[in-house]
């Protein structure tokens, strides 16, 4: 039985989780889930069982149910341990995770950030600008951190593209695409970047990406529906930490924001 990853194209984690699927060979079978979206059919009730917080990325392997994207990628290399995508040794090993966790928490907080006044609209004005200078900061910040990265290194991952290039690349794609792109100050940031974007891993996941942003555009033309977002731990930490706090107890008093789905 084919393995099947419930994703979403636009989801950072989703592209993570592809790029080490497309790397490894895997064959498996996407089923699209929009978070803001509750169905009911036999493949949304799957989800739900392989993803209680209701977040995608979630692959089905057989009987094995994995969510969070590290989580499948440690399934990933275990079940399918060829090719290596995480580097040999336990210190280089350790990095790309303490990375990793970097990318997941810290920085898809400040695009997502980024996105909720960009997109959404939830702050206007010098709120907004206040907000946005903040982000671009933390951005520099965490760039100065991945150009150290490189140091000596030519992939995130050390000698050979993996893990590390996988989990780092979909949120610095994320921060280019909301008018943040990596700043002429991090060059060896700059030179990784236009190498991953070269690969075929990560030019699968984009062409994905991007076909599910000319379908939402399609669909919603010049509407903006309002769509109730999930707050949850680094992203609303960001928007409490970075002067927030009142849209977060709007968004709240008005119902336009939601926290995870709950077990059943
Ligand atoms: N820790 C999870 C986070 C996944 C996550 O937050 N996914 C978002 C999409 S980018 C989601 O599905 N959110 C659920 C929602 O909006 O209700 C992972 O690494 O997979």
């Amino acid at each position: 039985m084919a393995v099947k990853l419930f994703e979403h194209p636009l989801s950072p984690y989703a592209q993570k989780v592809k790029i080490i699927l497309y790397e490894k060979g895997i064959p498996f079978e996407r089923v699209i889930i929009d978070p803001n979206e509750q169905r009911d059919d036999g493949d949304y009730q799957e989800f739900v069982l392989a993803s209680p917080r209701r977040e995608v990325p979630a692959l089905v392997d057989g009987a094995v149910r994995v969510c969070d994207s590290s989580i499948i990628i440690e399934y990933l290399e275990e079940r399918w341990p060829k090719p290596a995508l995480s580097p040999a040794s336990p210190g280089e090993r350790a990095r790309v995770r303490m990375l990793e966790e970097m990318m997941d928490t810290e920085y898809d907080a400040v695009n997502w950030g980024i996105m909720e006044i960009k997109v959404f609209e939830r702050a206007v004005g010098e709120q907004a600008e206040k907000l946005l200078v903040r982000a671009s900061l933390q951005l520099q910040r965490m760039w100065n951190r991945l150009e150290r990265e490189l140091e000596g290194r030519r992939w995130m991952n050390g000698e050979l593209f993996g893990r590390g290039d996988a989990a780092v690349y979909p949120h610095i794609v994320g921060s280019r695409a909301f008018g943040y792109p990596v700043s002429a100050r991090h060059p060896r940031l700059l030179d990784w970047q236009t190498r991953v974007a070269g690969l075929s891993a990560p030019k699968r996941v984009g062409t994905e990406r991007a076909e599910c942003l000319r379908r939402e555009r399609a669909k919603l033309g010049e509407a903006r529906p309002e769509v109730v977002r999930q707050y949850r731990d680094h992203r609303l930490e960001w928007m409490l930490k970075t002067g927030g706090s009142d849209i977060f107890v709007e968004g709240l008093l008005r119902g336009t924001i939601r926290f995870a789905g709950e077990y059943e």
